[in-house]
């Protein structure tokens, strides 16, 4: 039985990757960091079937000690302050956590056993000022914002550990992927939310901030299997996963207040707080490695994954 700890594992990424291996057959190990209040909302279903271990990714010792508890055949590295608006506000947290956090983890995995295989969650995010359009796995990454800058050097160090060590270490440059475990300040299960509140006369007005940003926006259950895929290769490599359409925030408005009959213009109103130092403006994947290469492609559609959102928030607030 091979086994996997996911750093996390708490997110919406770790809890759908937890479940992607345990139907595969994998011991699943998760690092977790301790909470004043149980976060352990998406993984409640499993939490029998996996084990957690503490830890914290600005801790050095309690990563080595994790790998020891669990001698993992895979480590897929996810833990990070994942909240582009908030690296803002606290971007040396954000560089800790999910720049150094990855040079961490990568040295901790090199020191117990260089042959355990590593996945990093790097982003799109890297792309920041595009480029060229679509993006691929060789388009110059132009950072915009703190946590753009802390992915592109866990990129790197992850690049580094391959070349220098000779470990199997692959990055997924993961374009937008969302669901119903979306945390609930990502615009897109914002809007969800809010529908669901409207909808219900639990909300009066959606406030947003850049509508005409657009994204390449897939289904976060369809990309964790791209990330098992990579670490199932025989030669680490770096793919983009991505499902190469994008579509606006206002698009995404749209569909959304659409599915329940409401008129998005009646309720939505743009607030100068939500606007971002630097803006990503645009970002459209091309995912045509990933396909050749690992045979994967994203099976949700645009409308799919709106209607999936905006259902799954009008059952909860009801
Ligand atoms: P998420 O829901 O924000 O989850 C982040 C996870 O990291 C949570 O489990 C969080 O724990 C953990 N974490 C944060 N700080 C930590 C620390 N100091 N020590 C240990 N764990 C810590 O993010 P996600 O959407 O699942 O994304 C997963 C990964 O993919 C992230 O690295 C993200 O940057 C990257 N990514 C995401 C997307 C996307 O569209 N979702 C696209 C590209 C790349 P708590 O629950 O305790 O907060
Ligand atoms: O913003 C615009 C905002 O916060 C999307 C993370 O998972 O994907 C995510 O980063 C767009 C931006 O995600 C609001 O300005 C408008 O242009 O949902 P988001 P993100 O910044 O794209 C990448 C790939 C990651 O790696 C990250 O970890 O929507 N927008 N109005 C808004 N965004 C938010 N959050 N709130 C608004 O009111």
């Amino acid at each position: 039985m091979k086994s996997a700890l996911i750093t996390g594992i708490t997110g919406q990424d770790g809890s759908y990757l937890a479940e992607h291996l345990l139907e595969k057959g994998y011991e699943v190990f998760g690092f977790v960091r301790r909470t004043s209040t149980p976060n352990y909302w998406r993984i409640e279903g499993i939490l029998d079937k996996i084990e957690l271990i503490d830890g914290d990714l600005t801790d050095q010792g309690s990563i080595s000690r994790a790998l020891k508890e669990c001698n993992p055949d895979e480590v897929y590295s996810l833990g990070a302050q994942s909240f582009v608006g908030s690296s803002f506000n606290d971007p040396v947290h954000t560089g800790n956590v999910t720049g150094l956090g990855v040079m961490r983890l990568l040295e901790s995995v090199r020191q117990f056993n260089k042959d355990i295989r590593v996945y990093q969650a790097s982003s799109s995010e890297m792309f920041g000022k595009v480029a060229e359009t679509p993006q691929k796995e060789s388009t110059p990454f132009h950072p915009r914002s703190p946590y753009g800058v802390a992915k592109v050097y866990g990129y790197w160090a992850s690049v580094n550990y391959r070349e220098s060590y000779d470990m199997h270490v692959s990055n997924g440059i993961l374009f937008n992927h969302e669901s119903p475990r979306r945390g609930i300040e990502f615009v897109t299960r914002k809007i969800t939310d809010a529908v669901a509140r409207i909808y219900h006369g639990k909300q009066e007005k959606l406030f947003l901030g850049n509508l005409d940003a657009k994204r390449d926006w897939g289904f976060a259950g369809d990309y964790v299997e791209a990330m098992h895929l990579m670490l199932q290769q025989d030669f680490p490599d770096d793919y983009v996963i991505s499902t190469g359409e994008t579509h606006s925030v206002k698009e995404f408005v749209e569909l959304s207040f659409g599915h329940v009959g409401l008129d998005w213009e009646k309720y939505v109103e743009v607030d100068q707080r939500f606007i971002r130092p630097a803006e990503v403006e645009l970002l459209l994947g091309d995912p045509a490695k990933a396909k050749e290469k690992l045979g994967w492609s994203a099976k949700t559609s645009f409308k799919e994954l709106v209607e999936m959102m905006v259902d799954a928030d009008l059952k909860r607030v009801e």
